[in-house]
Formats: C-alpha cells, structure tokens, sequence
C-alpha cells in the first residue's frame, strides 16, 4: 500500500510529529523575526530544516486522508481540515519559494510577509482541527524504537536537503543566492535615502518640521535635555542642559527588515552614549526608550543604547521624511523594526515598558 513501507510512521505518530512540527516552526519563526545576529543564526536553520521534514509529513498525511475530500460527503469538519491542508501547504510553499528567490508584491508587503501570515493561520486552523479530530497516539506506536530511527532520517533528509538548497542556489544562480542568514536579501546599500521604505500603514506621520522639532532626553537621568536639530547635526550646546557637547559620529550599520530585505550604509548623527554623558543617567538607569512622534517605541538595554545613533544622515545625505527624519534609531545587530523611525524622546528608565511590543504594531497605544 505504501511506497515508503519502512520510513513512514503509523498515522497518529504521524499526525503527533506534524503537531511537533507546527510548535517548532512557530517558535522559531516567532524567534527568528527578533534575531538579527550571527549568533542566532541556528534558529534560522532550525526552521527551515523542521519546515523541509515537515513538507514529508504532511505529504504522508495529505496521502492518507485525501479520500476523504469526495466532493459529495463534505461536512464542515472536512472543510476546515482541507482548508487546513491547504494553507499549511501554502505556508511550507512561500517558505520554499522565498529561499529560491521568489518575489511576490503585495503593495506594502511581499512573499515573506505571507510566508508569515499563513504561518500565523496554520496553528489557528490546527487548534480548531485538533478539537473534532484530536487523538493521542497509541503506546505501542510511540514505544516503538524504529519510530527513534524514522525521526533521524526525517531529519536527517531534511538538513540534507537544506544543504542542497544552497548548493542549487548558487549553481543556477537565482535571486535567492545571495541571502543574510536571517533569510533578507540586499537592497539599495550605500546608495543613500534609495533603499526601501518600511513602515506600518497606520504610521504615516506627516513630515516632520526640523525647526520646530526638538529632542528630549529625560527620565532618570540628573539632567534633562532638549536639544534642536541644529544642536543635534553640529553637535552643539545641549540647550537647556550643562555645556556639554555632542559630537557628530559616524558609524556603518546594516538595516534589516523582517520582510526579507537588508541595505547597509554609513550613518552618522549622534551618539545615544554622549547624549547619556551629557544628561547623566541616574540609579536605575537600565534601559534606554527611543520614540517616535507616532507613538511608535522600542527599548534597548543601556549599555547597547550607548552604541547606537540617532542618525541625521544616511550615505551623506539629509535623511529623507521616509527614513525617519529629521533622526531615526541606528541600533546596530537589531532587526529593522527596532530602528524607530522619527524619534524625538529619548528616555532613561528602570523597566522596559511592555505596551513596546503592543505599540510596534499599533503606535498609538500608551504605556
Ligand atoms: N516610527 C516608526 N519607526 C519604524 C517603523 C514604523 O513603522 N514606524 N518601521 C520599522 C521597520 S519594520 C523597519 S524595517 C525600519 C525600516 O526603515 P526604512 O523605512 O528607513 O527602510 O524602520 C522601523 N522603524
Ligand atoms: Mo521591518
């Protein structure tokens, strides 16, 4: 009946491993949109290797249950499993497609956004499937000790085909070649404001008027700042503050964003640290909140905020509305989505305020 006799296992250890399956690759998809250093880098493979043996599972499953799709004894609990394997199939298809270097453009978004989004859909729809057809695996089926060994060569194939996956890549050479091990493929690096521009669509502010804007840096710090652009590109007096002076600096840091795209270039504006020297951040002093006029904010622990730059310029170019001006977060080895964009409040705090994960979404909720 099989064509795999030996390697496949018994229904419901199948129908376990897929749950097994769908955990991992929403952990580490969940994991792997915050990752933006080497370090993390496994966290990627794990995904696209648990993604490649799940592509085997449910072609099991799919071939095991799909009598039961004849058109004439469909009930909803038959639509919603087959709607599941239809968008399960969809979400392992734009993972594939992306590494191959497809390209889909879906105004704001693009194929990896959906490869996320119906991610996102599968453990929805499994949750409700697993509620009519839920069943644990048999003891003598889990017990089984070559189920040990079908697991290996599961996994197995599926690094092996990973592997292959770069070795095709390279020989026909697509588009998919050149990928950063988060998965983003370049954009636009050194070329100025002419990368591309990200951003929600509820985060549209209008631009931002340089004379009128202003930069404050308060919270737990002793001295309060609030520094004008002009403070800020020359490095001039912290008005209203002490004497101190803000350096222009210069760093290169590389952008990238969880929709599959990364640009890198030479920044230069301020340093957060001379900022924090000038303010002189107090007790408690533990992370360092960056945000926008939008509402829009993100954390980052203090000695890393030290480090990064609230940048002006981009390439030698005036930043453009787009990018964030008149300054944006350059937070070196983050994701793009923690470069706040617009940013005109800098504050010093004990605790990092959780509303951030809620407001990075919808940038008008309030702490
Ligand atoms: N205020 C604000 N900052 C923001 C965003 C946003 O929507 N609003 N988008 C973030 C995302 S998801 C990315 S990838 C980068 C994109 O920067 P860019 O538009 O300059 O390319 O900005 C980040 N900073
Ligand atoms: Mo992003």
């Amino acid at each position: 009946m099989s064509r795999f006799p030996r390697i496949e296992p018994p229904p419901r250890v199948v129908d376990a491993s897929l749950l097994g399956a769908v955990v991992v690759l929403l952990a580490t998809g969940a994991v792997s949109l915050v990752s933006g250093r080497p370090a993390g880098a496994w966290v990627f493979d794990v995904h696209a290797v648990a993604g490649l043996a799940t592509v085997v599972l449910l072609a099991w499953k799919l071939r095991r249950v799909r009598h039961r799709l004849r058109p004439g004894d469909l009930d909803a609990t038959r639509l919603l499993s087959a709607l599941l394997g239809v968008v399960a199939t969809a979400a392992l298809a734009t993972g594939i497609w992306w590494v191959f270097g497809g390209q889909l453009d879906l105004g704001p978004w693009g194929l990896l956004n959906l490869h996320i989004g119906l991610g996102l859909v599968v453990p929805l729809l499994l949750v409700l499937h697993l509620r009519q057809r839920f069943a644990l695996p048999t003891r003598e089926a889990t017990a089984d000790r070559r189920n040990a060994l079908r697991y290996a060569a599961l996994v197995g194939s599926g690094a092996v085909a990973w592997q292959a996956q770069g070795i095709a890549n390279r020989v026909f050479d697509t588009a998919g070649a050149e990928r950063r091990f988060t998965g983003s493929r370049e954009r636009g690096s050194d070329s100025g404001n002419g990368f591309p521009v990200t951003s929600w669509v509820a985060d549209d502010p209008d631009p931002v008027d340089r004379e009128t804007w202003s930069l404050t840096v308060d919270g737990r710090v002793s001295e309060s700042l609030a520094l004008s652009y002009d403070a800020v590109i020359a490095g001039g007096d912290a008005g209203g503050g002490p004497d101190s002076v803000v350096a222009p600096a210069e760093r290169r840091a590389l952008l990238d964003c969880t929709s599959g795209w990364y640009s890198e270039h030479d920044w230069r504006g301020v340093r957060v640290g001379d900022l924090l020297d000038a303010a002189d951040p107090g007790e408690g002093a533990a992370w360092v909140q960056f945000r926008s006029v939008t509402g829009y904010r993100w954390s980052l622990p203090v000695e890393e905020a030290r480090d990064a730059l609230l940048a002006t310029h981009v390439d030698g170019d005036r930043l453009s509305h787009g990018h964030g001006a008149p300054t944006r977060l350059v937070a070196p080895g983050r994701r793009g989505f923690q470069w706040v964009k617009w940013v005109e409040s800098v504050r010093v705090t004990r605790r990092r305020g959780l509303g951030e994960w809620i407001a990075v979404f919808v940038s008008w909720v309030d702490d």
